[in-house]
């Protein structure tokens, strides 16, 4: 089975139908979802109706969860967030509420950040302010409930391929919407891709063994940049279009 795995899409249809064409003309059998699908100042509804119309593997993300969660009150401090939950309606956000955080199948285990938190970043300490793998003894005890021998997750938008010295691999296809954001949780940090192409992996399991291929793929960033921009965030539409913070 040829395998198409993506994460943190944030709403960016254009960069989706990029990587639904790509994959298809890699062949892939099986699209799997890692989270963070529609939180973002683009085209939640669209994001939603595109991937509905295919059939998709998908486990929800901690920007899904803010989705089902939100209040009246944070939906009045947080305008992308109150755009969000209009643009989507209730089937949508009913939709993600009843998504699984984890999946296993096929030897694989899927989670959105690590197993027990939709918020922890398995692979990146951000305590400096940027991504630094961690140790695989820091990566091992996080994942001593995992039996799975690849664990795919998203959430830090880096790609990776991870092999622990127990022969276990981690992968995370990077973003396939949203190339470089800022956050202030667990500390201020920034991830950079360094170029707004949308990423996701090309996943074939052969003999219980692991093969790879990242792909990069060119899409309409400047239009997806245009949408944020028209929602009042700047930020998000450079981030779109370098795929940096400035
Ligand atoms: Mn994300």
């Amino acid at each position: 089975m040829r395998y198409a795995v993506f994460s943190d899409i944030h709403a960016n249809v254009w960069a989706l139908r990029a990587v639904l064409e790509d994959a298809e003309k890699q062949g892939a059998g099986q699209l799997v979802n890692l989270g963070d699908i529609l939180y973002g100042p683009l085209a939640p509804r669209e994001t939603y109706d595109l991937l509905r119309a295919h059939d998709v593997i998908t486990i929800q993300g901690n920007q899904d969860r803010i989705i089902y969660d939100a209040t009246d009150e944070s939906r009045a401090v947080l305008p992308t967030l109150d755009y969000v939950c209009r643009d989507l309606g209730k089937a949508p956000i009913n939709w993600l509420k009843n998504l699984p955080k984890t999946e296993a199948f096929d030897g694989m285990f899927l989670c959105h950040g690590a197993p027990g938190s939709d918020m922890t970043y398995l692979l990146e300490d951000v305590s400096s302010g940027h991504a630094i793998l961690r140790s695989d003894a820091q990566i091992t005890v996080t994942l001593s409930d995992v039996l799975s021998g690849l664990t795919l997750c998203g959430h830090p938008h880096i790609p990776r391929h991870i092999r622990l010295t127990d022969g276990r691999e981690i992968a995370n296809p990077g973003s396939a919407g949203l190339p470089a954001y800022s956050d202030d949780l667990p500390f201020p940090h920034v991830m950079e891709t360094g170029s707004p192409h949308a990423r996701y992996l090309i996943l074939d399991i052969q003999d219980g063994r692991y093969e790879l291929s990242f792909r990069t793929v060119s899409y309409d960033w400047d239009t997806a940049a245009r949408r944020a921009s028209h929602m009042g965030r700047d930020d998000w539409a450079s981030a779109l279009r370098t795929g940096r913070i400035r």
